[in-house]
């Protein structure tokens, strides 16, 4: 197939490309590198050496023989550009990563939050409108979120997408109905999330648009099969306070001596997939497409639940590091229970990778190989989800002496 991966220098994005190559597919990067602007806005970098797109698709030719095209253009803001593009090469599935994707960042100031909503929006607005516009009938598979259903404990597990209700008629019968499961967004990031969710709604009724949504958990790891076949194919790592993610964070801060920074008592449960099932469940939702005028198919891509204090506390044990309970900079339930329906990836084929000390171990030394490259004044989470939040948070620069709340 040619696949246009949208997103593809990114986290997820990158390794997920090079998987699609590897399997024979032609894949067309499009990405207008803002993730790298991110990085130079914040005064971040990520762990691991990355080379430029350019090369990066360079050394995968020479390693492989396979082509990995690169495009540069803006979704949120070229949308003349993007049609045209669509229009030139016609790609039989498009893989949708490229949106502003840290919950943290999204709420920095009102500048952050109006720049994610224009983006997210934007972007996946534009690509619905320009593939109707000109009748391009590819598979768009999306990565959307599990945090759009939010993190209240209902005591029963959260469907895929949809949620079967009975509603009672005028007549007094009950009428089945399937309901797309409310939205609860945590941060202005998730919410951009929700409103693709409808967006992907209104296409797929309206315009016949085949469309999958993957609503995914907290990604962790760095190596894919490919990426590990030659240092210029790594992988970027974030562990800074906006964009690092939990599990990550824990095991770079375990691998330089940091205490692991626990927001709040660490009640939350998240759910949670290795990129190398994240990559093999995107092969497996191109391989799978809905039917025109079939309703947006909707998989929970996640593999395990895990409470926050409970990784902390076993990262500890595996690697002697310290655990710090911080004031919670984000306004989210301090426990909740979360249990989370995977039926439809696990009947395909999935064999999920779940927590094991190997794969930790493989995060921790990579994180040690260039400790070098680490600005610990970059780790904590300083992003406040209210005003009144913020002046509780304290900043230690040097992230020797963190204040314990725990
Ligand atoms: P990332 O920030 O590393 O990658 C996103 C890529 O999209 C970047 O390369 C960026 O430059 C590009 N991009 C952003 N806006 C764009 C625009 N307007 N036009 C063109 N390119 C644009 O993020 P990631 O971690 O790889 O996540 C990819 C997707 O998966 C995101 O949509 C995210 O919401 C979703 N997701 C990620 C995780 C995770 O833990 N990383 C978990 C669940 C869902
Ligand atoms: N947390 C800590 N300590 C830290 C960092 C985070 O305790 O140092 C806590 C947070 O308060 C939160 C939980 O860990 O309760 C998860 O935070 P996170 O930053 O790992 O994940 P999140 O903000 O939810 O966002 C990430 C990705 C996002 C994706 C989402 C999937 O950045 O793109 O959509 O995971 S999910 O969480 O399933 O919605």
């Amino acid at each position: 197939m040619k696949i246009a991966v949208l997103g593809g220098d990114g986290f997820v994005g990158w390794p997920t490309s090079l998987h699609l190559s590897a399997r024979g597919h032609d894949v067309h990067i499009v990405d207008n590198l803002s993730r790298r602007w991110i990085d130079t806005e914040l005064g971040v970098q990520s762990l691991t050496p990355m080379d430029s797109i350019q090369e990066r698709t360079r050394i995968w030719h020479q390693e492989t023989g396979r082509r990995i095209h690169f495009h540069l253009i803006d979704l949120a803001r070229d949308y003349d550009v993007l049609k045209a593009w669509l229009d030139e090469h016609r790609p039989d599935a498009i893989v949708h990563f490229a949106e502003q994707r840290a919950a943290p960042y999204s709420m920095k100031s009102d500048r952050h939050k109006n720049y994610t909503v224009n983006n997210n929006v934007n972007a996946t607005h534009n690509l619905l409108n320009a593939m109707t516009e000109i009748g391009l009938d590819a598979h768009l598979v999306h990565l959307g979120t599990m945090g759009v259903y939010g993190y209240s404990s209902v005591g029963a597990a959260i469907p895929e997408g949809y949620l079967p209700v009975g509603v009672e008629t005028l007549s007094g019968d009950t009428a089945s109905l399937d309901i797309l499961y409310p939205t609860n967004p945590g941060s202005i990031y998730h919410m951009t999330k929700s409103l693709d969710q409808l967006l992907f709604q209104f296409y797929a009724k309206n315009d016949g648009v085949r469309i999958t949504d993957l609503h995914q958990g907290i990604v962790w790891g760095t190596h894919t099969e490919e990426t590990k076949q030659h240092p210029q194919l790594i992988n970027r790592f974030d562990y800074d306070g906006d964009y690092g993610t939990v599990l990550n964070r824990f095991l770079i801060q375990a691998a330089i001596g940091y205490p692991l920074t626990v927001h709040g008592t660490g009640g939350q449960t998240r759910a949670f997939i290795h990129i190398q099932d994240s990559v093999r469940c995107v092969e497996i939702a191109l391989a799978n497409p809905p039917k025109r005028g079939d309703r947006v198919e909707i998989f929970n891509q996640m593999t395990e639940t895990h409470r926050v204090r409970d990784l902390a506390e076993m990262i500890a044990r595996m690697t002697g590091a310290e655990v710090a309970y911080l004031p919670n900079p984000r306004k989210e339930a301090a426990e909740n229970e979360l249990v989370v329906k995977n039926d439809k990836f696990l009947a395909l084929g999935l064999n999920p990778i779940t927590l094991e000390e190997g794969l930790l171990a493989e995060v921790v030394d990579v994180a040690k190989k260039f400790d070098y490259r680490v600005d610990r004044s970059r780790i904590p989470a300083v992003s406040a989800w209210t005003k009144d939040i913020a002046p509780t948070i304290e900043r230690d620069p040097e992230g020797k002496r963190l204040k314990s709340v725990g």
